[in-house]
């Protein structure tokens, strides 16, 4: 039996939508980040061929097997997705469904057993009441009760709170640069996102620059001058130890001078707890505005999708410090827990503007609601 129904069809959903501008809008950006995941997809394979290594080739025989330009071309992001998040759809819709299909008798013990699949996939305690809530209300409001209804309602409520938070990321070309600050706690993936936020950015035919605003390690300024090297993109950097928030403005005031787009500013990871850090946070927020008073344009929080609850109170710590705009949760490729992403939605609707899925470069998927519930529940 299949529980969950999926809304794939884009243009059906077009008709359903009264086509109002938001949707025209979000349609657009879709078809262009269509084709821009085209691209990526062409350039990663190029890469491949590159790499691999001699023993590694295809015979013959395999390589009739190979599949065609137009069947790549056809496995679309929502594909990706879907294989992608499989550890949290094993921990999450597949649990579900077999909640069900143990027990036909739709009664408390249920809806408990499915708060404990909410709880598990880390969706939150607050969350989780506030959906099973929910559930129980539309349920009754239609009078049903049969485990179609019971999840059916379930993808309803979910879908609502991922489309809380869908808000795609638009750099607006008449800030010149446009600033990104990237901001998170140690070994979150922040270092990685910006080379794949330069890279897609890059892409899309804008002229990009990086600071390496993480002087704390050696290691981490040498990390983000190869990414650059590699997808030949400028890196602004200074020695080990530097001022952090001067990097940055020296890293504006020459991607002005240079007519960039945009400059995406790396930082030092710190704890959330580490209050003489947050205030260096702070600092370098300051010092940016004395460069450019409507800048940074972005400042994003890099999350761990595997963190758990701890998710919270670093989005809590880091937004006292400096205002996020955005967040990107990574390593959901990872993660049996992907349930982390409603339990943000739920307490601090900052849009995920991004998400993680991979350590390549081209394992960075523009957030979107409808697909992520898809891939967790199907
Ligand atoms: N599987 C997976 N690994 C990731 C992802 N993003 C980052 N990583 C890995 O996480 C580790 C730490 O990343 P890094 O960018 O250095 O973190 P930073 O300390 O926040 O700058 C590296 O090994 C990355 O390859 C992701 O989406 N999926
Ligand atoms: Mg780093």
């Amino acid at each position: 039996m299949k529980f969950f129904k999926r809304k794939k069809n884009k243009k059906s959903k077009n008709k359903d939508n009264n086509q109002d501008e938001q949707h025209q809008s979000s349609d657009q950006l879709q078809e262009h980040e269509e084709a821009i995941e085209q691209q990526l997809d062409d350039d990663f394979m190029t890469e491949t061929v590159v790499k691999e290594p001699e023993e590694a080739r295809p015979s013959e025989s395999e390589q009739e097997q190979t599949p065609s330009q137009e069947q790549v071309a056809e496995s679309s992001d929502e594909q990706v997705l879907d294989q992608r998040l499989e550890k949290t759809q094993a921990n999450f819709g597949k649990k579900m469904k077999q909640l069900f299909s143990f027990k036909k008798k739709i009664d408390e013990e249920l809806f408990e057993d499915l708060e404990t699949t909410l709880l598990m996939a880390d969706v939150g305690a607050n969350a989780t009441m506030e959906i099973m809530e929910e559930v129980r209300k539309s349920l009754k409001r239609r009078n049903l009760s049969d485990a179609d209804a019971v999840l059916g309602a379930l993808r309803e409520q979910l879908t609502e709170l991922a489309k809380q938070v869908e808000a795609p990321l638009i750099i607006d070309t008449t800030k010149k640069p446009y600033v990104i600050l990237v901001v998170g706690v140690n070994g979150v993936g922040k270092t990685t996102t910006i080379a794949k936020l330069a890279r897609r950015y890059k892409n899309e035919g804008h002229k990009v620059m990086l600071a390496a605003g993480d002087t704390f390690r050696a290691a981490a300024v040498e990390q983000l001058k190869t990414w650059g090297e590699r997808e030949d993109i400028a890196v602004m950097a200074q020695k080990t130890g530097a001022d952090s928030a001067s990097v940055i403005f020296d890293a504006m005031t020459s991607a002005k001078a240079r007519n960039m787009d945009v400059l995406i500013a790396d930082t030092a990871g710190r704890l959330h707890t580490q209050s003489n850090l947050m205030q260096e946070l702070a600092k370098i927020t300051r010092v940016i505005k004395k460069n450019d008073e409507t800048a940074p344009h972005e400042t994003l929080i890099v999350i761990d999708g595997g963190t758990g609850q701890n998710a919270i109170s670093q989005v809590r710590a880091f937004n006292e410090a400096n205002k996020l705009t955005g967040l990107v949760i990574t390593k959901l490729d990872g993660t049996p827990k992907g349930g982390v992403l409603f339990n943000l939605a739920n307490e601090f609707g900052i849009p995920v503007r991004y998400i993680g899925v991979g350590e390549r470069s081209k394992d960075l998927k523009p957030y979107r609601a409808e697909d992520f519930v898809n891939a967790i529940l199907d």
